[in-house]
């Protein structure tokens, strides 16, 4: 499939570096290297030349590497022209417009990869995954996306589908055969072979709650008392003096937002006003700021000062501090225990830290205990974890309800016609996350997405 035209854009920043990238992908991808670089018949394909660029009023525009790839072998599957010029945007700028004097358009975002798509090169799961590797924010998300771009969740959907294919064929031998020529065990079969492929999706449907995890980054959100060392603990991750920090409580007002990276993960970690009852309405907005951020959370790092009694949190916080999304900091270790500092009993078996902000004392375990309290407690990291998307998501959901509409109440019982039905909703809503997609809205909004050149 091709669109006749030929786009052509920048794919590296724009701005001065040592090299820019210029992409050009269509049918004009030959002629124009053949004009560019004065060479006679087709460009030697796959292989990186040095010439200058002459552009169409015969003025040589700049000494560039370039790479001429014949259709259907390269990223688009149309022919392609790849220029390396040095990175100045003039310079930029004129190869481009000469482009355009050429016969090419501008890409639109995403654009080199949808015709890779269309094409048949990749798979819509592996279209996401580009992004999601450009986008990556920690060495996980970089692995699950390459991994991803590999195939890895593209070859699991099309597993599942064959499996239901399989189901399908066994079904409508049902149709065709009425049931009573049929012994008893055949039904069995599929009823079994059905309640695998169901298991399988729920196994896939599981992974959801971690992509946007790894993908977007932990929302991490430090909460506690006044002064019990939210903003020291901020600054000690961070590795610098981002927060305020000062003996008088109630120094944070608004949040402070910090990325930062813990082993193979990446945090959005947010330092908040302390929680108390509070009549200065500056600190009261601070504080009821620091509640939506709580809510909002993914993950919390309680701060308490053990030098001070055990403070009051309200209810709704509280419940929010479960077991498998908090890790209790107990500070200032360097100070003798209060005799009312009394953990609260609903977070008395939570993970905990004992440690000093101030002299360091347990500080070079805290990055570790952060990174093993997030595997155990919230994202189960496991070999064949696979990013499964909101898209990605929606469809398996639609795929698992088929499967159990399929299965029916009791089985078999349900008539083969209807469960035939069922097992095809199944698969094209399989299909829809490899790319068998029929609307046009949903394709432009996700290659949309992509930043131009890619
Ligand atoms: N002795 C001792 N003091 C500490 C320790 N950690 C922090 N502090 C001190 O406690 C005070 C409060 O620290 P912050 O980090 O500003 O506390 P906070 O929780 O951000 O306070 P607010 O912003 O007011 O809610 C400062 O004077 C810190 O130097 C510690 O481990 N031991
Ligand atoms: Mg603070």
């Amino acid at each position: 499939m091709s669109w006749g035209d030929t786009i052509m854009a920048l794919a590296t920043p724009m701005g001065e570096s040592a090299i820019a990238l210029i992409r050009v992908s269509g049918p004009l991808a030959a002629p124009i290297t053949q004009t560019a670089f004065k060479l006679e018949g087709t460009p030697p394909a796959r292989s990186v030349k040095i010439g200058y660029y002459q552009g169409v009023e015969g003025h040589p525009l700049d000494h560039c590497a370039y790479s001429y790839f014949e259709a259907p072998r390269s990223y688009t599957g149309e022919a392609m022209l790849e220029i390396n010029c040095h990175g100045n945007p003039l310079i930029i700028n004129r190869l481009m417009a000469d482009l355009i004097k050429q016969g090419c358009r501008v890409a639109e975002p995403g654009e080199f990869t949808r015709r890779a798509f269309e094409n048949g090169k990749i798979d819509l799961t592996q279209a996401e995954a580009i992004a999601d590797l450009i986008r990556a924010k920690s060495d996980r998300a970089i692995l699950l996306a390459q991994r991803q771009l590999q195939g890895a969740l593209g070859e699991r959907v099309h597993e599942l589908v064959d499996q239901v294919l399989n189901l399908l064929a066994q079904t409508e031998a049902y149709i065709d055969f009425p049931e009573e020529d049929l012994p008893p065990e055949d039904k069995e079969g599929p009823l079994q072979d059905l309640s695998k492929v169901i298991a399988s999706v729920k196994k896939l449907l599981r992974n959801r709650q971690q992509a946007p995890l790894l993908c977007d980054g932990i929302k991490t959100v430090i909460i506690g008392a006044p002064n019990a060392g939210k903003s020291s603990l901020l600054n000690i991750l961070a590795g610098h003096e981002r927060a305020l920090v000062s003996a008088e409580p109630g120094t944070t007002r608004d949040y402070i937002v910090e990325r930062i990276i813990i082993g193979q993960y990446s945090l959005q970690l947010v330092d908040t006003a302390g929680i108390r009852e509070s009549d200065n309405p500056l600190e009261a907005q601070g504080i009821e700021r620091a509640i939506q951020q709580a809510e909002a959370a993914d993950f919390y790092i309680g701060v308490f000062d053990q030098s001070a009694p055990w403070p009051d949190l309200p209810q709704s916080l509280l419940d929010r501090l479960t077991s498998e999304r908090t890790l209790l900091i107990i500070n200032k270790c360097d100070l003798s225990c209060h005799p009312h500092f009394n953990i609260h009993p609903a977070l008395a078996a939570h993970t905990k830290i004992l440690l000093s902000l101030k002299t360091g004392q347990g500080i070079d375990d805290l990055a570790s205990v952060i990174q093993s309290t997030i595997e155990n407690q919230l994202i189960h990291p496991s070999e064949d974890d696979l990013l499964i998307n909101t898209r990605h998501g929606a469809a398996i959901s639609k795929a698992y309800e088929h499967l159990n509409d399929a299965k029916g109440q009791d089985g078999l019982q349900k008539p083969v016609e209807l469960m035939a039905s069922d097992l095809r909703l199944a698969i094209d809503a399989l299909g829809e996350i490899t790319g068998k997609i029929e609307n046009e809205q949903i394709l432009d909004r996700l290659f949309g997405n992509f930043c131009i050149g890619k």
